[in-house]
Formats: C-alpha cells, sequence, structure tokens
C-alpha cells in the first residue's frame, strides 16, 4: 500500500515481485535481470528482499543512504537491505519483538557481505554515547578476526565462509545495544591440512605472513611445529610414530606406519586448528558479552555457508548442504505459517499454494532411524571393521528407495547402469540440486578421535593455552566415554538453532549469484533462473499474492490516501477503519478487491493499489500546478 512509484518504474523494473505483471519464471528473470543492469540489485517479494551479487562496489551504503532510509516505512523507497534492517530494528525497538535475519543462498551470493550490511546499519542507526559506541565497535570488529580464521578462498568464492554463524545482538528496552552473543558451527577443519586445487588455507597464515618483515620471515621458517606449541620435541615425535590402545587394563602400544604418522599429523593439526577457532570464538564472547542482566531484545543475525557442489564433495560439504536444507525448511515453515497466521489473525479467508516441500530431504539425513546421518553414526560405534564402504552398503539397505537417495552399489538399486555414478559414491538430489558424494573420509571425520598419544603430548605442553585446549590429555581426567560425533554433534547444534530461529520474527534476505565468474555486470539466465526455482521464489510471489497481495494498518492509508476523497480530506474525525470505508467506497473500488482485517486492510489485485497510486500522483500534479498558478497572480 506504501508502494512509492518508485517500485512501478518500467524502466527499471518493478520493486516488489507482488506487482508483477504478468507473473512467471521468465518475466521474474527479466525483472531481476533489469533491475540489475540498472544496478538496482535489490527486490522485494513483499517483506522478503531478493539480493543480487554486483561483484561491485555500488555506491549505496553511504552514511547518506543510511539516513536516507532511517525510519522510513519498508515500501516508502526504492528496495534496499537497509529498509528490512530498519524495519526489523523498529520492530525489536518499538513493538518488542525479538527479530532474526535469515540470510540464504548458495557460496558466493553474497551472504556474509549482507550480513555485515545489516549489523552496519543497525550499528549506525541504534543508540548513541561513548558506552554504546564502544559495543557497536566491539560487536562489529569481531567480524575481521573471525573472517580471517574462518574463511578462505575457494572456487566458489574468494572469502568464503568455512564455518557457520549466528550471532545474537542484544538491545535494552530503549533499542541501545548491550553486546553479543556468537554461536559457530562446524569448521570445515581439514581445509588446514588440504586444500583442492586453485583454493587457499584459511586467510590468516597468508596475512599473517603477509603482515611480517622480510627479516622476520627469515627467521621465523626455520622455526620448530614443537617451539611454538612449547611441547618437548621427543614428546611429540613419540606420539607421531606410536599409538597406545588400552583394553582391560592393559596398553598396547603399536608402531606407526609413515602413512599413519602422517594421518597422525594432520589430524593432529586439524584438531589444533579447530580447537583454536572455537576457543577464539570463546574470547570474543567474554568480550562482547552484554554487562547487565536485564532483559534483552535480540536480533539474531545468521550468516552460514552457502550451499555447494564441488567437483569432490565430501562430509563436509554433506554438513554444509545439510545445514542449508535446514533452512530452506525453515523457510518453508515460516513463511506459510506467517502468511496463514496473519490471515487467521486478521478475520481472513486464505487460499492453500503447493510448495516443494523438502522436509523428506532432511528426513533422508537426520531421521534418527534411518537417516544418513544415523546410519553413519552406527556404523562409526558398530564394534568389528568399519569402513566408508561398509558405512555405504549400510546406506544402500536402509535409503536405497528414497526418492532422494541413488547410489549404484546396491543391487536393487534403479541407478545400476548409470555410469556417472562410481560405486564409491552416493547422491542426493537436494532442493538446490544433485550432489555426489564421495563416501571416503565420512566414517573418520565423523569419528573424528584424536589419538589419545597426541592429546596426552598436547596436554604436556608447556604452553598454557595448548594444554587448555586439550583437556583430555590429563591422564589423571581419563574418560573412556566414547565424545559424541561430528554428524550427531552438528545436528543437535543445528535443532537447536532452527528452535531459536522460531521463537523470532523471521527477516528473509534471499542471496542471488549473478554468474559463475565472480564477475560484475555479467548475469547468467540459466544460473540464475536455478536458483529462483530452488529457492521457491515464484511460490513465494504467488503465496502472497493467492490471498491479499498488500495490507497495510488503518492509519497510514487513510493518511496517504485521504486527500483523494472529500469526506477525509483534510481531517478524518472518527476511527480510521470506517475513514479507509468511506475513501474505498468514494472510490468504487470494487468490493471483491479489498478486505477489512481487524487492524489492516487487505487489497487483492496490485492494479488496485496502482489505481490509488496513480490518483493520488494525479492529485498532486494538480494541487502544484494549483499553486503555481496563485504563485503567479501573486507576483
Ligand atoms: P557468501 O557469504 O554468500 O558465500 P559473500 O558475501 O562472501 O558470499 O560474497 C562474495 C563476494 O561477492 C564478496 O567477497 C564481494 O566481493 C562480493 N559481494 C557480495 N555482496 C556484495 C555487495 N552487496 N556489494 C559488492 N560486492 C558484493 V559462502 O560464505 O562461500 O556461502 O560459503
Ligand atoms: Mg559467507
Amino acid at each position: 500500500m506504501e508502494v512509492k512509484t518508485s517500485l512501478l518504474d518500467n524502466m527499471i523494473g518493478v520493486g516488489d515481485m507482488v506487482l508483477l505483471e504478468p507473473l512467471n519464471e521468465d518475466s521474474f528473470i527479466n525483472n531481476l535481470k533489469k533491475r540489475f543492469d540498472h544496478n538496482e540489485v535489490y527486490t522485494y517479494i513483499g517483506s522478503v528482499v531478493i539480493s543480487i551479487n554486483p561483484y561491485r562496489s555500488l555506491p549505496i551504503y553511504t552514511p547518506e543512504k543510511v539516513e536516507e532510509y532511517r525510519n522510513r516505512n519498508f515500501y516508502e523507497l526504492s528496495p534496499h537491505i537497509f529498509a528490512l534492517s530498519d524495519e526489523a530494528y523498529r520492530s525489536l525497538r518499538d513493538q518488542d519483538k525479538d527479530q532474526c535475519i535469515l540470510i540464504t543462498g548458495e557460496s558466493g551470493a553474497g551472504k556474509t557481505e549482507a550480513s555485515k550490511l545489516v549489523m552496519s546499519y543497525v550499528a549506525a542507526v541504534c543508540g548513541k554515547g561513548a558506552e554504546v559506541n564502544q559495543v557497536k565497535e566491539q560487536l562489529l570488529q569481531s567480524n575481521p578476526v573471525l573472517e580471517a580464521f574462518g574463511n578462505a578462498k575457494t572456487v566458489r568464492n574468494d572469502n568464503s565462509s568455512r564455518f557457520g554463524k549466528y550471532m545474537d545482538i542484544e538491545f535494552d528496552f530503549k533499542g541501545d545495544p548491550l553486546g553479543g552473543v556468537i554461536s559457530n558451527y562446524l569448521l570445515e577443519k581439514s581445509r588446514v591440512v588440504k586444500q583442492p586445487r586453485g583454493e587457499r588455507n584459511f586467510h590468516i597464515f597468508y596475512q599473517i605472513l603477509s603482515g611480517a618483515s622480510e627479516d622476520f620471515l627469515c627467521k621465523c621458517c626455520p622455526c620448530e611445529i614443537c617451539e611454538l606449541t612449547g611441547i618437548d620435541q621427543s614428546v611429540l615425535e613419540r606420539a607421531f610414530s606410536f599409538r597406545t590402545v588400552e583394553a582391560k587394563q592393559e596398553k598396547v602400544s603399536t608402531t606407526l606406519n609413515v602413512a599413519q604418522a602422517y594421518y597422525a599429523r594432520d589430524a593432529l593439526a586439524k584438531n589444533l586448528y579447530s580447537r583454536l577457532f572455537s576457543w577464539l570464538v570463546t574470547r570474543i564472547n567474554e568480550s562482547i558479552k552484554a554487562q547487565t542482566k536485564v532483559r534483552k531484545k535480540v536480533m539474531g543475525v545468521l550468516d552460514i555457508y552457502g550451499f555447494e557442489i564441488f567437483e569432490d564433495n565430501s562430509f563436509e560439504q554433506f554438513i554444509i548442504n545439510y545445514c542449508n536444507e535446514k533452512l530452506q525448511q525453515i523457510f518453508i515453515e515460516l513463511t506459510l505459517k506467517e502468511e496463514q497466521e496473519e490471515y487467521i489473525r486478521e478475520g481472513i479467508e486464505w487460499t492453500h499454494i503447493e510448495y516443494f516441500n523438502n522436509a523428506i530431504i532432511c528426513d533422508l539425513i537426520e531421521n534418527n532411524q534411518t537417516g544418513i546421518l544415523a546410519m553413519l553414526d552406527e556404523e562409526c560405534l558398530r564394534p568389528g571393521t568399519v569402513t566408508d564402504d561398509t558405512f555405504l552398503e549400510k546406506l544402500n539397505q536402509v535409503c536405497a528407495t528414497h526418492q532422494h537417495f541413488e547410489s549404484r552399489m546396491s543391487k536393487c538399486s534403479r541407478f545400476l547402469n548409470d555410469t556417472s555414478l562410481p560405486h564409491s559414491c552416493f547422491r542426493i538430489q537436494h532442493y538446490a540440486g544433485k550432489v555426489m558424494y564421495q563416501v571416503e573420509g565420512f566414517v573418520d571425520k565423523n569419528n573424528d578421535l584424536l589419538y589419545r598419544d597426541l592429546s596426552q603430548a598436547m596436554w604436556k605442553a608447556n604452553h598454557s593455552l595448548i594444554k587448555a585446549l586439550f583437556p583430555e590429555g590429563n591422564p589423571a581426567k581419563i574418560n573412556l566415554k566414547r565424545p559424541p560425533t561430528a554428524g550427531s554433534q552438528f545436528k543437535a547444534s543445528v535443532a537447536t538453532l532452527m528452535k531459536n530461529l522460531q521463537t523470532k520474527n523471521p527477516n528473509y534476505i534471499r542471496c542471488i549469484k549473478p554468474n559463475d565468474k565472480k564477475a560484475a555486470h555479467i548475469f547468467n539466465d540459466a544460473l540464475v533462473c536455478h536458483q529462483i526455482r530452488y529457492l521457491g521464489l515464484l511460490e513465494n510471489v504467488r503465496v502472497r499474492r493467492a490471498g491479499y497481495a498488500f495490507r497495510q494498518a488503518y492509519e497510514p492509508c487513510l493518511e496517504r490516501y485521504k486527500m483523494l476523497c472529500k469526506q477525509t480530506w483534510p481531517h478524518w474525525r472518527g476511527p480510521a477503519r470506517a475513514g479507509v470505508e468511506v475513501l474505498f467506497n468514494e472510490l468504487e473500488i470494487p468490493e471483491e478487491e479489498f478486505s477489512f482485517g481487524r487492524s489492516k486492510i487487505f487489497i487483492r489485485n496490485p492494479r488496485t493499489l496502482f489505481k490509488l497510486e496513480d490518483l493520488r500522483k494525479q492529485r498532486l500534479e494538480d494541487l502544484a500546478t494549483l499553486i503555481e498558478k496563485i504563485y503567479r497572480g501573486w507576483k
């Protein structure tokens, strides 16, 4: 309703897909493209923001822009991530509703940049004063540190997040920031020891080196991986050469062969790095923690690793894609739920729209009895010889008939003759595309065990931090209980996250990647089309339109259009709802076009809105002409 003409402009396409006529895949893509070509990278679907990565810096995030969007109604200005941020912040501050900002899209689509834009906008508009500014500064400064340690260059993205991040920003009742809490999800630690071709290790390694003087670098190179950690060389040597297994109070030491020793070395490096990363998050959390116990309002910002398909996909991609699957699920549930609830709340009938529901894929992965993660855990915990192949066999027995699972090993498999699917792989038809996973390494990565010899060696370090990172290495505290597997830990933390998100008011940013070249100005129709399909964006518009395309509280609606009716202009005395009734009556808007909700007017067809807007524009022009005439008369 508050739609400005900028949303309807033909030159740059429509700003809200709800207003798109006709609505189909082609028109949807064309609209995005038209806007993209005019540097309009944001487009709405109602309150959802679609964001297309421009791959170049646009002058649309300046302090002036912040001021422009500050305290403005969502539809008042052209679509922008700042409008969504402002809406979320004001709704938190004025209506006391906890918010979450859910940013989704595949790797390189712009999620992390979007999350930083949201945070910097909110920081710019909330609270004032030295103390508050320090809180803001600390919250914002946590980003570069975490990115240095947790991001890396991949073939998909030069600054790819290799961990999932959820940050709660906490506010007091006035809307001033108090502090924050960061949760991190499964870092892709295998990158420390091995990077696919064309990719790099975590940024921090290069940053440290590029910051050092040549002199230092020369001295630094011969530094021993023992000197840095404060571990006696002989201790580490022994830990890399032997493995001690304790059974029935007996200790048996076996010598490791070369491959096993390399394996032990890599396992230690991975563990050390990921524990250091978690320690870093804990340290940051200590410093950004709110210094008060008063009740807080919360805005959560979720920025995870996006859906990815590489040439070789392993356990890490499986976990990353599972997480994206869950987020898509929450989008489906909350969008439908929200829409449905609004109609029910307002006492209005609504029409159901069919969606592809990816719950079935989530179930394939996480079902407690038959899910892939459960199979993997079962295999990891089973006594006897367990290999990646036995795991795959098990999958074939249990999942072979699942619609979204494919593999060649099983005799009954429908994919027996599919030569594109090697025997050592399984394929999942994810919501965002088919991904073939190499089973090699699944068991190991899920087990995530560090030989006790190694943790004990680390615990002996003459370095308090290293020692603290390996508490299980303390011989006095030997715990024979098996730690939870990587997969089950991840599943549990994602479940907690989803529960948390469901208690908050969701705000969506759907990021789209315009091309695979990380390049500006290129809009690849096929690539965009694929993303639009799997994100379910067209259905999103349809849901929005099936009921009522627009809705607005009675007061602002009357305020905007009261000039169109003699009885309401310049002042309407009485309830706003009655004013809107009089207004719509006088304008002869057909009855089937609108519905009166409890607190809002609902308008079915965008054309009605165009009509109102056109009339308003005409009236404003008439008024301007009139004023000019009077002014000339005076002269
Ligand atoms: P991602 O977070 O979605 O990928 P990023 O936010 O890291 O993607 O974006 C990738 C790159 O695209 C950035 O490093 C920028 O160069 C560019 N970019 C993104 N958004 C903008 C913007 N609004 N303006 C200008 N450039 C932008 V991943 O973490 O890989 O899933 O896992
Ligand atoms: Mg990212």
